[in-house]
């Protein structure tokens, strides 16, 4: 695949599956993530962001000022300092912004190397954490390109955060008391160990593979009180003050001098390092010891890494492991080229991200206020479990012990304790429904029904020994016990629309800005849990008539039918279905409705979930959706936007017009009816709706875009907003996962089932066809696909290894093998 497009800050290297970005005052700041198991970081086209360990609340190890102005300032900073002429500038053009002669930024999976040039010197800098540790590296060449000797001074820095984020920037009083750092000058070794004294063994560490000349740890003494980040005092001074923190703000910068002659370069690293020592042993006089940290754990690592091959070597591990995760789906001859490299490179790598990090930190969270989240994490194995199938059992696991037993879920939940989050509100009625959608994902990923044993308890009763399929099973129950008068789920504080609050009986906005109100007793229900509940329903009846449990596939499929009845008889509205109703009984997102008339996700859900299917219904549903919804740039979540605030609905109406849940273009639902489409085999439409929310899709359009081009956004400004197109929210949202599902399973058609790998494309019917390689239980599959016929879909002949087998599920092969799929639509 060679480069298509590209935008006025930059364009994709497929080859090197990265995007490259060519100048540094980008729209908003463009981000990719580095880490991929329990060390993350963030980091943006220049150098912002901060890195934690597993929680970005509970071990955070740099600041990082959200809101800031400029928006993006604070990160893995390198100053460059011309000893000659004082001259001063950054590789990555911030804090200083001194103007360069050379920037690129290229965003890699996993790393991020930016190389900036001034004058005759180039400095280019690598960020990655290495696969499996806990630190990161920044791998630092320094290149004298001119033709004289030059001689340079170097300081690094971070600003350490001091472990506990909310508490760093909340509570001066006496965080400004609390920090402590240690300074190995033989080394390049600084020590963050604020806490250590108190209770947690743990500390960060700040490293130099360089011998270094100074150094700093005291931010009023590097940048000064009256400083900002683009003048630090002790750069443009050009000399280290060797300065210990004593409280207030620790950092750590190194000071280094080098002489340059023609030609010559540099390379060395530094090293960012979360050192955890586990509890200390009991015996261990915490607090009447002489205060020592153990430094042997952060020894090990400066030493591991002093040899730049060290660091070459775990860089090349990382790229291996990431075409190990990617290889699991590839499009190897697509007539479309966005949709390749999306699905081959970007979006799995945004699945990886939003399955480690959820909606926890990214430019849009602040990784304070959420954790990960019941229902989001549930659809981010969605994406992810093809990569990592282990990973995804464990997760499902972890989700379902944040169940409460009667069926209800926490809301969310903290990556550190895995223990849900009491402070976030509970009854969203949606929540445990989506436990079942993992289940059942991972199941036909891998056949492990071992799974549904594995005991799992319940949050309120500890210790408890219930299984997985405990959880499955009061998921279902619960929801067939929160009915309303319809038939219909009741919806609780909300479903998967946050905002939408039908039991909002208050003026007064909490926290949160959810509106107050007792769901008990409330007649609230949802359209878009019914159909969830559907969908739900048929995944569980399938996987009990594979387990051989013909009665309670049976059972479960009493359940939906009676479900399906309610929605039929109660949630068809004449072209679509209603949206919900609410506490008075009145429709929501129907025709007799002034504003809001028709939403989204329960013409998504309902259709998934199967009604509609024998009476035309489902196509009509989204027809209308096409027609009062669809715009070039996706479909809007409702129309017409909601104008005045409604107490009786709750925070959807408290955004303006086109914005948000108010009209706004919601990417992640917008792949439920894309899938829709293609379910009714409607290859055209899914393909162009797909296009319409596609990042890679909007270079062109980039100045009114603002967002990454390679990552999905959570919202897209919708065409009542005064800034229609405008993308927000990008890398952490739901997009991700069901884009994934979107592309592979119902555009590529490859669909794992409990016996195979279902083929059951949907194309437009100009594409000749496509090529996919699928590793799937182990065997890999190179999947051809003809269309001659010029339709959507249909699979009317199957070869496997060249025999030809009827109908259109590939039988799972012997683990280690290779298959030959050769398909056509006709
Ligand atoms: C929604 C926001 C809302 C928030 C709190 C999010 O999931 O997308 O619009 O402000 O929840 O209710
Ligand atoms: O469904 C939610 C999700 O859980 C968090 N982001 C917004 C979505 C829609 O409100």
């Amino acid at each position: 695949m060679n480069t298509l497009l590209s935008s006025s800050y930059g364009h994709f290297d497929d080859a090197r599956r990265e995007y490259v970005i060519t100048r540094p005052d980008t729209p908003l700041p463009w981000l990719n993530y580095l880490g991929q198991d329990d060390f993350f970081g963030l980091c943006t086209n220049t150098a912002g962001g901060y890195s934690f360990w597993r929680d970005a609340k509970l071990r955070r190890l740099t600041r990082y000022r959200y809101n800031n102005i400029p928006m993006d300032v604070g990160g893995r900073y390198l100053y460059i300092r011309d000893a000659a002429t004082g001259d001063v500038w950054n590789p990555g053009w911030k804090p200083v912004k001194t103007p360069l002669d050379f920037y690129e930024c290229r965003h890699g999976i996993g790393y991020t190397r930016i190389t900036g040039a001034r004058r005759g010197i180039s400095a280019e800098m690598l960020f990655f954490v290495p696969p499996g540790e806990t630190l990161e590296i920044w791998r630092t060449t320094l290149r004298n390109t001119g033709e004289t000797a030059r001689r340079i001074q170097l300081f690094s820095f971070v600003e350490f955060c001091l472990f506990e984020a909310l508490n760093d920037m909340t509570n001066y009083q006496r965080t400004y008391s609390i920090g402590e750092v240690e300074v190995d000058s033989s080394d390049g070794a600084i020590y963050h160990k604020t806490e250590y004294r108190e209770r947690r063994n743990h500390y960060a560490l700040f490293g130099c593979t360089h011998p270094i000349s100074g150094y700093d740890t005291c931010r009023d003494a590097f940048v000064g009180v009256h400083n900002g980040l683009h003048e630090p005092q002790a750069v443009l001074a050009g000399a280290a003050r060797n300065s210990i923190a004593h409280g207030w703000s620790p950092v750590g910068s190194h000071f280094i001098e080098l002489n340059l002659q023609p030609g010559e370069a540099r390379e060395f690293a530094f090293l960012l390092a979360y050192v955890d020592q586990g509890e200390p042993a009991s015996e261990n006089p915490r607090f009447t010891d002489p205060f020592v940290i153990n430094k042997t754990k952060g020894r090990a690592l400066m030493a591991k890494y002093k040899n730049i091959a060290a660091v070459d070597d775990a860089f090349g591990r990382l790229n291996v492991t990431w075409t190990s995760h990617l290889s699991a789906f590839q499009v190897t001859q697509s007539p479309d080229p966005i949709a390749a490299r999306m699905a081959n490179i970007w979006n799995q790598y945004q699945c990886m991200a939003t399955f480690n990090l959820s909606r926890s930190a990214s430019m849009f969270e602040t990784g304070i206020g959420r954790g990960m989240g019941f229902r989001d994490s549930n659809q981010d194995i969605l994406g992810f479990v093809h990569m990592l199938p282990d990973r995804a059992r464990q997760r499902i696991l972890d989700i379902a012990a944040t169940q409460l037993s009667d069926g209800t879920c926490y809301h969310q939940y903290q990556p550190l304790t895995k223990k849900g989050n009491a402070e976030i509100g509970g009854d969203f009625y949606d929540d445990h429904l989506w436990l079942v959608l993992s289940t059942c994902a991972y199941i036909k990923e891998t056949g492990d029904r071992a799974i549904l044993d594995a005991p799992v308890g319940y949050a309120d009763k500890p210790g408890g020994t219930e299984n997985l399929l405990h959880h499955l099973e009061t998921s279902i129950a619960y929801t067939m016990k929160q009915r309303g008068p319809h038939g219909l789920p009741l919806i609780g504080h909300a479903d998967w629309n946050d905002c939408l609050n039908l039991n909002c009986f208050s003026t007064e906005p909490n926290e949160s800005f959810q509106c107050a109100g007792d769901v008990k007793g409330s007649i609230a229900e949802s359209a878009m849990i019914a159909g969830l509940f559907l969908y739900a329903t048929r995944e569980l009846t399938e996987l009990y008539r594979w387990l051989g449990r013909a009665a309670d596939a049976m059972r479960i499929a009493q359940h939906h039918a009676e479900m399906l009845d309610a929605v039929e008889t109660h949630a068809w509205d004449g072209e679509w279905y209603i949206r919900a109703f609410d506490a008075a009984g009145k429709p929501v997102g129907s025709n007799v409705c002034d504003e809001g008339k028709i939403f989204i996700e329960s013409q998504a859900w309902c259709v998934l979930g199967g009604a509609g299917a024998g009476n035309g219904r489902a196509r009509q549903a989204l027809e209308s959706v096409h027609q009062h919804l669809y715009t070039p740039d996706g479909i809007i979540l409702q129309q017409p936007a909601y104008s005045t605030y409604h107490l009786e609905l709750g925070e959807v109406s408290s955004y303006p017009p086109g914005y948000k849940e108010n009209a706004g273009i919601f990417c992640h639902n917008n792949t439920w009816v894309h899938l829709g489409w293609c379910q009714l085999g409607e290859g055209d439409r899914a393909f162009e709706y797909y296009l319409s929310i596609c990042p890679a899709a909007k270079e062109a359009r980039i100045e009114t875009y603002r967002c990454e081009p390679y990552v999905y956004a959570q919202m897209i400004a919708g065409r009542d907003a005064a800034t229609p197109g405008e993308a927000k929210n990008a890398w952490l949202t739901g997009t991700a996962a069901w884009t994934f599902v979107t592309v592979s399973q119902g555009i590529f058609g490859l669909q794992p089932g409990y016996d195979g790998l279902r083929l059951d494309p949907c194309i437009p019917r100009s594409w000749p066809g496509f090529s996919v390689t699928r590793r799937y239980r182990g065997a890999t599959y190179h999947i051809t696909v003809k269309n001659p016929g010029a339709r959507s879909k249909g699979i009317e002949s199957l070869k496997i290894d060249g025999r030809k087998i009827s109908g259109n599920v590939i039988p799972i092969a012997v683990p280690g093998s290779t298959v030959k799929i050769e398909a056509e639509i006709s």
